[in-house]
C-alpha cells in the first residue's frame, strides 16, 4: 500500500513532499480535497500525531510529522532517487540549504503573515524589521545564485525543492515585485524549479501569481474610526471583549500560543435570552463531520429555532482593497479570531470569492438572538462589513445561505476560492 500523505495541496510544506516524491518517482496516497475546513484534530489523529499539526504520513507502522522528515523519508523511498546525494559532503550541503529555506526564509515569513492577519499582535516596528531581516538574507542568497542553476551540484536535490517552495511562498506573500527586482537570480532559479518537467502540476502548472505591491497592514476598523466617548457610553450595554491575542484555531500556518493571559470571563447578556431547543454546538459537530448539503443542512432546517437565533449574509465592504486571495482568507481568519469572545453564540462560514485583485469576501453567519450586533461587536472591526438578514423562506437567500455552508457559493461568475469557519 502507498504511504498515505494528509495536508492540502497548494500549501507550501505539502509540496515538498509531493515534489520529492514526484522527482523520486514515489507514489502517495493523497487526498487532494483535504481542507482545514474538517475538524481534522479527532482524538484518533492526535494520538498518532501528538503535534496536531500537517503534513503528516503513514506508513504501515510509522506515523510521520514534520515536511523536512516527511520529504526526506519518501526521498530515500524511491529506488534510484538522487535528491539527497549519497556523498556525505554533498548531503551535508543539502541540508544546509534545507535549513536556510526552513529557518531563514519560510518562518521569518510566517511571523510577518500572522502579524499582518492578526493572529499575532502587529507592530509596525517588528513587522519592518523583521521585513528588513529577511531581504537581507534573501539578497545574500541571491548573491550565491549568480552562477548557480541548481544549489547542490549539477542536479536537483531536496535542497531545491524547500528553497523554491520557500521562495513562492514568500514571493505570493509579502516580497513584492519592487523587492524582487533586487533578486533577479533567485527569481530566475526559482522559476526554473517550478516548471521542471516533474514538478510543474504541483506548482500550479508555472501559474503562480507573484504579488505586485506589498499589502498595507489594515488595522481594525475601530481602532481607526474611533467614536468619540460620550457617544461610546451611551451606548447599549455590550459584551465582554475579545482576548487581546486569541489562539488561532484555524489557521493555514503555524498556530502561535496567545502572547498574553485572556481576560477573566464577565457575564454577557446574551446568556439571559429565553432557552433554545436549538443547540449550536451540536449544529457545529453536525457541520463538521456530515457532508454539507445531503445531510449536515437537514438537520440545520430540522432543528433550527428562528426565534432565539438569526442568520446574516456578511459582506466585506472593502473589496476593491483586496489582493491575494490568500490574504484575503488570513483577514476572515484575523477578524474571526476577534470573535473569540462570541464562541458561544456564533457560526460562521465566510468565503473569499474570485482570483487575485479581483475577488469579494462574503459569507453567512448564525447568530444567538435576533440582531447580530451584540454578538459581533466584540471584534473590533465588526463595522468593516455590511449585514444582511437572510430569510430562509426567500429562495434566492436560501440558496446563498446554503452555497456560503457547502463553499460552493458562486457570486457574478467569482468562484469560492477559499473559506474560514467559525466554529
Ligand atoms: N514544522 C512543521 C510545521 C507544520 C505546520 O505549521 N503546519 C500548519 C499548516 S502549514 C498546520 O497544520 N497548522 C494548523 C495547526 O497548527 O493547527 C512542518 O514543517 O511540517
Amino acid at each position: 500500500m502507498a504511504p498515505k500523505l494528509t495536508g492540502f495541496p497548494g500549501n507550501s510544506r505539502v509540496r515538498r513532499v509531493l515534489a520529492a516524491a514526484a522527482l523520486a518517482g514515489v507514489e502517495l496516497e493523497h487526498d487532494k480535497s483535504w481542507s482545514f475546513k474538517s475538524d481534522w484534530k479527532t482524538p484518533e489523529f492526535l494520538e498518532k500525531f501528538p503535534l496536531g499539526y500537517t503534513p503528516v504520513l503513514e506508513d504501515g507502522d510509522l506515523n510521520l510529522q514534520e515536511c523536512g522528515a516527511i520529504a526526506e523519508y519518501v526521498a530515500g523511498l524511491g529506488p534510484n532517487s538522487t535528491l539527497i546525494p549519497s556523498d556525505e559532503k554533498q548531503a551535508a550541503l543539502v541540508h544546509q540549504w534545507q535549513c536556510v529555506a526552513d529557518q531563514e526564509i519560510m518562518i521569518k515569513h510566517s511571523v510577518l503573515y500572522q502579524m499582518h492577519g492578526g493572529g499575532i499582535p502587529y507592530s509596525k516596528p517588528t513587522f519592518t524589521g523583521l521585513y528588513e531581516k529577511l531581504l537581507k538574507r534573501l539578497q545574500d542568497i541571491d548573491a550565491i545564485f549568480l552562477h548557480k542553476t541548481f544549489a547542490v551540484g549539477e542536479r536537483i536535490t531536496l535542497a531545491d525543492i524547500f528553497l523554491a517552495t520557500s521562495l513562492t511562498n514568500a514571493f505570493t506573500g509579502f516580497v513584492d515585485a519592487a523587492a524582487r527586482e533586487k533578486l533577479p537570480n533567485l527569481v530566475r532559479y526559482v522559476d526554473s524549479i517550478v516548471k521542471h518537467p516533474k514538478l510543474i502540476e504541483i506548482f500550479d502548472n508555472g501559474k503562480i501569481e507573484y504579488t505586485q505591491t506589498q499589502p498595507a497592514y489594515q488595522p481594525p476598523a475601530k481602532a481607526k474610526d474611533e467614536k468619540p466617548k460620550a457617544e461610546k457610553a451611551e451606548a447599549a450595554p455590550k459584551a465582554p471583549k475579545a482576548p487581546k491575542a486569541p489562539k488561532a484555531k484555524e489557521a493555514d500556518e503555524e498556530e502561535e500560543e496567545p502572547l498574553v493571559p485572556a481576560e477573566p470571563v464577565q457575564k454577557n447578556p446574551l446568556d439571559d435570552l429565553p432557552k433554545s431547543a436549538f443547540n449550536l454546538e451540536q449544529w457545529k459537530r453536525q457541520y463538521s463531520n456530515l457532508d454539507t448539503r445531503k445531510e449536515a443542512l437537514p438537520w440545520f432546517y430540522e432543528n433550527f429555532d428562528h426565534e432565539g437565533f438569526s442568520i446574516w449574509r456578511v459582506d466585506f465592504k472593502y473589496n476593491e482593497e483586496l489582493t491575494q486571495v490568500f490574504m484575503s482568507s488570513n483577514q476572515i481568519g484575523g477578524f474571526f479570531n476577534r470573535l473569540e469572545a462570541s464562541r458561544k453564540y456564533l457560526f460562521g462560514s465566510v468565503g473569499v470569492l474570485g482570483k487575485a485583485n479581483d475577488s469579494v469576501i462574503t459569507g453567512a453567519i448564525v447568530c444567538r438572538g435576533k440582531d447580530f450586533k451584540p454578538v459581533m461587536d466584540v471584534a473590533p472591526d465588526w463595522e468593516s462589513y455590511a449585514y444582511k438578514a437572510i430569510d430562509l423562506s426567500n429562495e434566492e437567500d436560501k440558496k446563498f445561505f446554503e452555497g456560503a455552508m457547502a463553499w460552493d457559493l458562486v457570486i457574478d461568475a467569482k468562484e469560492w476560492a477559499d473559506g474560514k469557519n467559525f466554529k
